[in-house]
């Protein structure tokens, strides 16, 4: 069956999961034949983005540019998946008005800050607590966390697989897939 296309986009901290949630959520839909891309920084932070760093002026014009870009695969016909910590609720909103009804999925991945620093999984927070990094999301530069959220996931306790299932739930029953 054809897929209805959509942005999945995932927002939350550092650490949260954000990244290895959207990859096995994408595995899932590549076993249903669905066809899909997903951008997260690794893949844009050094292209399309690479003259941006972490101000709130290059945050915003890095989702900016991420929405475009995203909004342009989903008229292509694919299922977008973004994570990117997308810390401002603007930008979010932005974005969601660039997609028609019912294309923009905001996935809140909704891990403590706690559990994110106790994970720290590249030494990113280490580095900021000791004032290595400026400006990092959680510490000395704000996550505005959503209120309206599509779907939100509790990323404590919970296994990938688990959350995954979650959102391919949501795209099951909505129609999407
Ligand atoms: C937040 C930073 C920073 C600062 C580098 N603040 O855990 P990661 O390493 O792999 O993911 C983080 C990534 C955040 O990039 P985004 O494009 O998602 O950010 S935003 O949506 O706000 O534009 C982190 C790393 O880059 N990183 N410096 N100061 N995260």
């Amino acid at each position: 069956k054809k897929q209805r296309p959509c942005l999945l986009w995932f927002t939350g901290l550092s650490g949260s999961g954000k990244s290895t949630i959207a990859g096995a959520v994408e595995s899932k839909l590549a076993e249903r034949l669905q066809h899909t891309y997903l951008m997260d920084g690794d893949n844009v932070r050094h292209g399309l983005c690479g003259d941006l760093a972490f101000s709130e002026e290059d945050r915003n014009e890095n989702i900016r540019r991420v929405g475009e870009v995203a909004n342009l695969m989903v008229d292509s016909g694919l299922i977008v998946l973004t994570a990117f910590i997308s810390p401002f609720k603007v930008n979010r909103e932005v974005v969601r008005g660039m997609l028609k009804e019912g294309e923009f999925i905001e996935v809140f991945i909704d891990t403590p800050i706690s559990e994110c620093e106790k994970r720290d999984p590249k030494g990113l927070y280490k580095k900021a607590r000791a004032g290595e990094i400026k400006d990092f999301t959680g510490i000395d530069s704000p996550y505005e966390a959503p209120e309206n959220a599509e779907i939100v996931i509790k990323n404590i306790d919970v296994s990938i697989d688990d959350a995954a299932n979650e959102v391919i739930e949501y795209l099951d029953t909505r129609g999407y897939l």
